[in-house]
């Protein structure tokens, strides 16, 4: 099965902020962190449960469960600049 991968793109915000995904498909969210705008450094989501550091200029990548539809959170490390992902 084809993995669905989705590259955001963090440069002071989200880029998209919403990510939109078919569920029961494995999904891949790959961060790729372009500037130092913000406190966007750290990435963590309660929802998939993750948190890192985002090094700049490389990319961090993180499985995510798809297995139920629902909206889904991620945040900078101080939960301030948001994103979402629709699993549907
Ligand atoms: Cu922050």
């Amino acid at each position: 099965m084809t993995k669905q991968q989705t590259e955001i793109i963090v440069n002071g915000g989200y880029q998209p902020a919403t990510i939109t995904l078919k569920q029961g498909i494995p999904a891949q969210l790959n961060f790729k962190r372009i500037s130092d705008v913000g406190c966007l450094d750290q990435v963590q989501s309660q929802d998939f449960h993750f948190k890192a550091n985002l090094p700049l200029n490389e990319v961090q990548s993180f499985a995510i469960d798809t297995s139920k539809p629902g909206t889904y959170r991620f945040s900078c490390g101080m939960n301030m600049v948001h994103g979402k992902v629709v699993i549907k």
